[in-house]
C-alpha cells in the first residue's frame, strides 16, 4: 500500500502532493513501482495535527480518487463517515480508518459492490495520543480491541476486514517494538477470526528516527529508509500481508522475497 497524503502538513510528505496533478502523478509513479493499493488521505493524523473541515478534505481527495481509481485499487484514509462514503462513491474500494469506527460506510458500500475496511488501533486522539500512552499489556489489549471491532464489522456485513496495530498511534517506543515483535500472534488471531489479514504502517515514523539517532532527537524523516525497510521486512516475515509505505520501489523489492516463488 503506497501512501499519498494530499495535505499541507503530513509529517513526511506534507505539501508535496497538495495539487491534484502532483498527487495523481505520484500515485501513478507508486503504481509503476509496484504498489497494489494507493492510500489517499486529506487530513494528517500525525501527533498534534489540526483537524480539517469536511469540505476541505473532500476537495483534496475526491479528484485524486476519481483520477487514480481506474488505474489501481484506491483506499481512503479518513476518520469522517461522510468522507468515507463520498470516497467510495468516487471509486475507492477500501476504507482505512484510524478511528476504527467507520465500518458502517464500508458495510453500506459492500451491498452495492464490495468495500473493505481497515481497523487501526489508536489510544486517544491524534491531538493527545503521544502525551502519556499506557497499557498493562499492549499486545493483548491491542489484539482484543481489533478483534472486537473486526467482529462488529463482520456482523454489520463487511466481508473484507483488515486489522492494523497502529504503530505510533498512542504508543511509546517500547509499545511499538513489543507490537512488532509479537506480530505473528496478531496474524494468527486475525486469521482465526476470519479477517482478510493484518496491515502494518511503520514507514518513516518517529520511533525509527529515534532508533537511528540513538539520542532524544530523531533523525530527519527522509533519513529513515533503513528502519522503514527493516520493519516492513520484519512485518512480512511475521505473516503480515500488507505494509503501508512511502518508499514503494524498495519495499516492493523486499516484498518479492515473500512472494509465490518462495
Ligand atoms: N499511519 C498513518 C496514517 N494512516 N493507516 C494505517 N492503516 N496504518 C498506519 O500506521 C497509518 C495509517 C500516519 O502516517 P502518514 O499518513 O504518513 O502521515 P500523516 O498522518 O501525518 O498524514
Amino acid at each position: 500500500m503506497g501512501i499519498l497524503n494530499v495535505t499541507p502538513d503530513s509529517f513526511s510528505d506534507g505539501g508535496l502532493y497538495l495539487a491534484t496533478e502532483a498527487a495523481v502523478a505520484h500515485g501513478l509513479e507508486m503504481v509503476a513501482e509496484g504498489a497494489d493499493i494507493v492510500d489517499i488521505g486529506g487530513e494528517s493524523t500525525r501527533p498534534e495535527a489540526e483537524a480539517v473541515p469536511e469540505e476541505v478534505e473532500l476537495e483534496r481527495v475526491l479528484p485524486v480518487i476519481a483520477a487514480l481509481s481506474s488505474h489501481v485499487r484506491v483506499s481512503i484514509d479518513t476518520v469522517k463517515p461522510a468522507v468515507a462514503k463520498a470516497a467510495l462513491e468516487a471509486g475507492a474500494t477500501l476504507v482505512n480508518d484510524v478511528s476504527a469506527s467507520l465500518f458502517a460506510a464500508a458495510a453500506a458500500a459492500a451491498a452495492a459492490g464490495g468495500a473493505g475496511w481497515v481497523a487501526v488501533h489508536m489510544q486517544g486522539s491524534p491531538a493527545t495520543m503521544q502525551a502519556a500512552p499506557h497499557y498493562d499489556d499492549v499486545v493483548d489489549e491491542v489484539t482484543s480491541f481489533l478483534l472486537e471491532r473486526a467482529q462488529m464489522a463482520m456482523a454489520a456485513g463487511v466481508r473484507e476486514v483488515w486489522v492494523d496495530p497502529g504503530i505510533g498511534f498512542g504508543k511509546t517506543m517500547a509499545h511499538n517494538l513489543s507490537l512488532l515483535h509479537h506480530l505473528p500472534e496478531l496474524v494468527a488471531a486475525a486469521e482465526a477470526a476470519g479477517c482478510a489479514g493484518v496491515v502494518v504502517g511503520t514507514s518513516r515514523k518517529r520511533f525509527l528516527g529515534l532508533l537511528a539517532s540513538g539520542v532524544d532527537e530523531p533523525s530527519p524523516v527522509d533519513d529513515r529508509l533503513e528502519g522503514s525497510l527493516a520493519t516492513a521486512a520484519l512485518a512480512l516475515v511475521s505473516g503480515v500481508s500488507m505494509v503501508r509505505v512511502h518508499d514503494v520501489s524498495v519495499t516492493a523489492q523486499a516484498a518479492r522475497l515473500y512472494g509465490p516463488a518462495a
